[in-house]
């Protein structure tokens, strides 16, 4: 097997909807593990480092307002092909055609919410990984 580390991060609309323990309920029931995990309010300077890649999108504004609005909880998560495990369980980024049985498919509530409230973050590859486990857990 091939035993790697993703930070998973419950946006602020997962936290203020209560669902942090379902989703963590599905990252343990793939058979992932949960190695830390800390509740925190994050400062604009951790968000803009963590979103650097979007720095100028059209979306990138909103998003970072978005992630500063409430509490986030940030998870380390290890397993076998977890980096691309957990994208797969959280489904696609847009919530509407999110696969049903995904998180997102499954819970990200379709009211003509806005893309950036998908509920979760997960590491797109084993670089990125590694830097933001950094950024938050350091
Ligand atoms: P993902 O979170 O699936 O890795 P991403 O890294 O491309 O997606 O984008 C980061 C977040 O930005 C994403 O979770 C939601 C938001 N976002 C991405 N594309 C968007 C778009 N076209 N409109 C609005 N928000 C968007
Ligand atoms: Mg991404």
């Amino acid at each position: 097997s091939t035993i790697e580390e993703t930070l998973v991060l419950i946006k602020p609309d997962g936290v203020a909807r209560s669902l942090s323990g379902e989703i963590l309920r599905r990252i343990e029931a793939k058979g992932y593990s949960i190695v830390d995990i800390r509740m925190l309010q994050a400062e604009r300077s951790l968000l803009a480092e963590h979103y650097a890649e979007h720095e100028g999108k059209p979306f990138y504004e909103p998003l970072v307002e978005f992630m500063e609005s409430g509490p986030i909880v940030a998870v380390r998560v290890a397993g076998n092909r977890v980096i691309e495990g957990f994208r797969s369980l959280a489904g696609t980024t847009d919530p509407t055609t999110a696969a049903p049985g995904t998180i997102r498919g499954d819970l990200a509530r379709d009211w003509g919410l806005k893309v950036q409230q998908n509920l979760v973050h997960g590491s797109d590859s084993p670089e990125s990984a590694e830097r933001e486990l950094q950024l938050w857990f350091s």
